[in-house]
Protein backbone atom coordinates (compact mmCIF):
# COMPACT_ATOMS: atom_id res chain seq x y z
CA UNK A 1 0.00 0.00 0.00
CA UNK A 2 1.06 3.64 -0.57
CA UNK A 3 -0.36 6.30 1.47
CA UNK A 4 0.03 9.90 0.63
CA UNK A 5 0.18 11.84 3.44
CA UNK A 6 0.85 14.96 5.09
CA UNK A 7 2.48 15.40 8.69
CA UNK A 8 -0.71 17.86 9.82
CA UNK A 9 -3.12 17.25 8.05
CA UNK A 10 -6.08 15.32 10.50
CA UNK A 11 -7.49 13.80 7.34
CA UNK A 12 -3.85 12.05 6.54
CA UNK A 13 -3.74 11.55 10.76
CA UNK A 14 -7.06 9.60 10.28
CA UNK A 15 -5.73 7.31 8.32
CA UNK A 16 -2.53 6.70 9.98
CA UNK A 17 -4.17 5.90 12.95
CA UNK A 18 -6.49 3.54 11.27
CA UNK A 19 -3.67 1.66 9.03
CA UNK A 20 -1.83 1.46 12.23
CA UNK A 21 -4.93 -0.22 14.39
CA UNK A 22 -5.69 -3.23 11.46
CA UNK A 23 -1.80 -3.10 11.42
CA UNK A 24 -1.17 -3.16 7.97
CA UNK A 25 1.74 -1.79 6.47
CA UNK A 26 2.52 0.85 3.61
CA UNK A 27 5.45 2.86 1.99
CA UNK A 28 4.34 6.52 3.48
CA UNK A 29 4.14 9.55 0.35
CA UNK A 30 5.09 12.75 1.99
CA UNK A 31 2.50 15.48 0.47
CA UNK A 32 3.66 18.89 1.62
CA UNK A 33 0.85 21.61 1.32
CA UNK A 34 2.59 24.62 2.54
CA UNK A 35 4.99 23.72 -0.92
CA UNK A 36 1.36 23.07 -3.03
CA UNK A 37 2.30 19.96 -3.92
CA UNK A 38 -1.18 18.62 -3.28
CA UNK A 39 -1.86 21.17 -6.51
CA UNK A 40 0.90 19.66 -8.84
CA UNK A 41 -0.06 17.78 -12.13
CA UNK A 42 0.57 14.46 -11.38
CA UNK A 43 -0.81 14.32 -7.81
CA UNK A 44 -3.95 15.89 -9.46
CA UNK A 45 -3.83 12.75 -12.03
CA UNK A 46 -4.06 10.57 -8.69
CA UNK A 47 -6.86 12.74 -6.74
CA UNK A 48 -8.55 15.48 -9.16
CA UNK A 49 -9.72 16.93 -5.75
CA UNK A 50 -6.09 17.82 -4.62
CA UNK A 51 -6.16 16.95 -1.07
CA UNK A 52 -4.50 14.37 1.31
CA UNK A 53 -4.97 11.70 2.06
CA UNK A 54 -4.68 9.31 -0.93
CA UNK A 55 -4.21 5.43 -0.78
CA UNK A 56 -3.25 3.45 -3.17
CA UNK A 57 -3.92 -0.36 -2.39
CA UNK A 58 -3.57 -3.17 -4.66
CA UNK A 59 -3.24 -0.44 -8.04
CA UNK A 60 -6.28 1.29 -7.18
CA UNK A 61 -6.61 4.27 -6.00
CA UNK A 62 -8.64 5.58 -3.13
CA UNK A 63 -9.63 9.09 -1.66
CA UNK A 64 -11.44 10.93 1.10
CA UNK A 65 -10.62 9.51 4.22
CA UNK A 66 -14.14 8.50 5.30
CA UNK A 67 -14.41 5.93 2.49
CA UNK A 68 -11.03 5.17 2.24
CA UNK A 69 -11.71 3.57 6.21
CA UNK A 70 -14.72 2.29 5.11
CA UNK A 71 -12.66 0.20 2.43
CA UNK A 72 -9.91 -0.73 4.78
CA UNK A 73 -12.69 -2.04 6.98
CA UNK A 74 -14.59 -4.31 4.17
CA UNK A 75 -10.96 -5.32 2.65
CA UNK A 76 -9.31 -5.59 5.84
CA UNK A 77 -12.27 -6.85 8.26
CA UNK A 78 -9.92 -7.20 11.74
CA UNK A 79 -9.85 -5.02 14.28
CA UNK A 80 -13.41 -3.72 12.71
CA UNK A 81 -14.25 0.25 12.89
CA UNK A 82 -17.93 -0.46 13.44
CA UNK A 83 -19.82 -1.82 16.94
CA UNK A 84 -21.91 -4.76 15.79
CA UNK A 85 -25.81 -3.67 16.18
CA UNK A 86 -26.85 -1.33 13.99
CA UNK A 87 -27.58 1.34 16.50
CA UNK A 88 -24.33 1.59 17.86
CA UNK A 89 -23.02 1.58 14.14
CA UNK A 90 -25.05 4.32 13.65
CA UNK A 91 -23.81 6.26 16.49
CA UNK A 92 -20.05 5.49 15.46
CA UNK A 93 -20.75 7.13 11.79
CA UNK A 94 -22.54 10.13 13.43
CA UNK A 95 -19.72 10.60 15.97
CA UNK A 96 -17.09 10.39 12.83
CA UNK A 97 -19.85 13.10 10.80
CA UNK A 98 -19.26 15.60 12.95
CA UNK A 99 -15.72 15.40 12.60
CA UNK A 100 -15.10 14.52 8.87
CA UNK A 101 -18.18 16.63 7.70
CA UNK A 102 -19.17 19.34 9.68
CA UNK A 103 -16.11 20.36 11.25
CA UNK A 104 -12.82 19.78 9.16
CA UNK A 105 -14.61 21.22 6.26
CA UNK A 106 -15.24 24.83 7.79
CA UNK A 107 -11.51 24.83 9.16
CA UNK A 108 -9.46 23.26 6.05
CA UNK A 109 -6.57 24.68 5.00
CA UNK A 110 -8.28 26.42 1.69
CA UNK A 111 -11.23 27.91 3.48
CA UNK A 112 -8.52 29.39 5.70
CA UNK A 113 -6.89 30.62 3.23
CA UNK A 114 -9.71 31.80 1.08
CA UNK A 115 -11.29 34.06 4.00
CA UNK A 116 -8.07 35.74 4.20
CA UNK A 117 -6.90 36.64 0.55
CA UNK A 118 -10.43 36.67 -0.68
CA UNK A 119 -12.18 38.76 2.42
CA UNK A 120 -8.81 40.39 4.23
CA UNK A 121 -9.82 38.37 7.15
CA UNK A 122 -6.21 39.18 9.43
CA UNK A 123 -4.83 36.30 11.30
CA UNK A 124 -6.82 36.91 14.59
CA UNK A 125 -9.76 36.96 12.71
CA UNK A 126 -9.38 33.84 11.05
CA UNK A 127 -8.39 32.24 14.50
CA UNK A 128 -11.85 33.67 15.84
CA UNK A 129 -13.20 31.60 12.65
CA UNK A 130 -11.44 28.24 13.44
CA UNK A 131 -12.13 28.33 17.10
CA UNK A 132 -15.79 29.34 16.38
CA UNK A 133 -16.40 26.22 14.44
CA UNK A 134 -14.16 23.65 16.76
CA UNK A 135 -16.55 25.17 19.67
CA UNK A 136 -19.69 24.55 17.60
CA UNK A 137 -18.99 21.28 16.71
CA UNK A 138 -16.87 19.89 20.01
CA UNK A 139 -19.84 20.84 22.33
CA UNK A 140 -22.25 18.75 19.76
CA UNK A 141 -19.69 15.83 19.63
CA UNK A 142 -19.57 16.14 23.60
CA UNK A 143 -23.64 16.02 24.24
CA UNK A 144 -23.52 13.31 21.97
CA UNK A 145 -21.31 11.53 24.21
CA UNK A 146 -22.79 12.34 27.13
CA UNK A 147 -26.02 11.56 26.03
CA UNK A 148 -25.67 8.65 24.54
CA UNK A 149 -25.32 6.20 27.17
CA UNK A 150 -23.08 4.32 24.70
CA UNK A 151 -19.61 5.96 25.68
CA UNK A 152 -16.58 4.78 27.78
CA UNK A 153 -12.89 4.72 27.76
CA UNK A 154 -13.40 5.48 23.83
CA UNK A 155 -16.38 6.98 21.94
CA UNK A 156 -18.30 3.71 22.11
CA UNK A 157 -17.57 1.29 25.30
CA UNK A 158 -14.27 0.27 25.72
CA UNK A 159 -13.69 -0.81 22.43
CA UNK A 160 -11.62 1.44 19.22
CA UNK A 161 -13.95 2.87 16.84
CA UNK A 162 -13.63 5.01 13.62
CA UNK A 163 -15.25 7.64 15.70
CA UNK A 164 -11.88 7.97 18.07
CA UNK A 165 -10.37 7.49 14.83
CA UNK A 166 -11.98 10.83 13.54
CA UNK A 167 -11.94 12.33 17.14
CA UNK A 168 -8.20 12.77 18.35
CA UNK A 169 -6.47 14.29 14.67
CA UNK A 170 -9.40 16.95 15.09
CA UNK A 171 -8.53 17.93 18.87
CA UNK A 172 -5.23 18.18 17.98
CA UNK A 173 -5.91 20.42 14.94
CA UNK A 174 -7.89 22.67 17.75
CA UNK A 175 -5.20 22.67 20.16
CA UNK A 176 -2.51 24.07 17.48
CA UNK A 177 -5.33 26.84 17.11
CA UNK A 178 -5.16 27.90 20.39
CA UNK A 179 -8.76 26.44 21.38
CA UNK A 180 -10.36 26.28 24.84
CA UNK A 181 -11.12 22.71 24.74
CA UNK A 182 -12.04 22.45 28.52
CA UNK A 183 -15.47 22.97 28.40
CA UNK A 184 -15.56 18.99 26.57
CA UNK A 185 -14.36 16.66 29.70
CA UNK A 186 -15.54 13.55 27.76
CA UNK A 187 -13.13 14.59 24.77
CA UNK A 188 -10.32 15.02 26.19
CA UNK A 189 -10.52 11.81 28.23
CA UNK A 190 -10.89 9.96 25.25
CA UNK A 191 -8.27 11.65 22.96
CA UNK A 192 -6.05 11.05 26.27
CA UNK A 193 -6.91 7.22 26.48
CA UNK A 194 -6.63 7.09 23.27
CA UNK A 195 -2.97 8.60 22.69
CA UNK A 196 -1.76 5.77 25.27
CA UNK A 197 -2.14 3.55 22.52
CA UNK A 198 0.68 2.97 20.00
CA UNK A 199 -1.33 3.45 16.63
CA UNK A 200 -2.14 6.72 17.67
CA UNK A 201 0.95 8.27 19.59
CA UNK A 202 3.12 6.98 16.74
CA UNK A 203 1.19 8.30 14.56
CA UNK A 204 0.82 12.05 15.48
CA UNK A 205 1.97 14.80 13.41
CA UNK A 206 5.40 15.55 15.25
CA UNK A 207 6.76 12.11 14.77
CA UNK A 208 6.30 12.14 11.03
CA UNK A 209 9.47 12.17 8.80
CA UNK A 210 7.70 15.07 7.04
CA UNK A 211 7.38 17.13 10.21
CA UNK A 212 9.17 20.18 10.16
N1 LIG B 1 -12.93 15.16 3.15
C1 LIG B 1 -11.56 14.95 2.80
C2 LIG B 1 -10.77 16.15 3.27
C3 LIG B 1 -9.33 16.09 2.84
C4 LIG B 1 -8.67 17.42 3.14
O1 LIG B 1 -9.33 18.46 3.20
N2 LIG B 1 -7.35 17.36 3.37
C5 LIG B 1 -6.66 18.58 3.70
C6 LIG B 1 -5.61 18.33 4.75
S1 LIG B 1 -6.36 17.73 6.25
C7 LIG B 1 -6.00 19.15 2.47
O2 LIG B 1 -5.50 18.42 1.64
N3 LIG B 1 -6.01 20.47 2.35
C8 LIG B 1 -5.38 21.14 1.27
C9 LIG B 1 -6.03 22.45 0.97
O3 LIG B 1 -6.97 22.80 1.67
O4 LIG B 1 -5.57 23.12 0.05
C10 LIG B 1 -11.03 13.68 3.47
O5 LIG B 1 -11.57 13.31 4.51
O6 LIG B 1 -10.11 13.04 2.94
Amino acid sequence: MNLFTFFRSSASFRLRIALAWKGLEYTPHYVSLPKMEHRQDSYMAMNPQGLVPALVDDGNVYTQSLAIMDYLDEAYPEPPFLPKALPDRAYVRALSQIIGCDIHPLNNVRVLKYLQSRWELSDAERDEWYQHWIAEGLRSFEATLAGSGKSGRYCHGDTITAADICLVPQVFNAQRFNCDLTPYPRVMAITAACMDLPAFEKTQPKYQPDAF
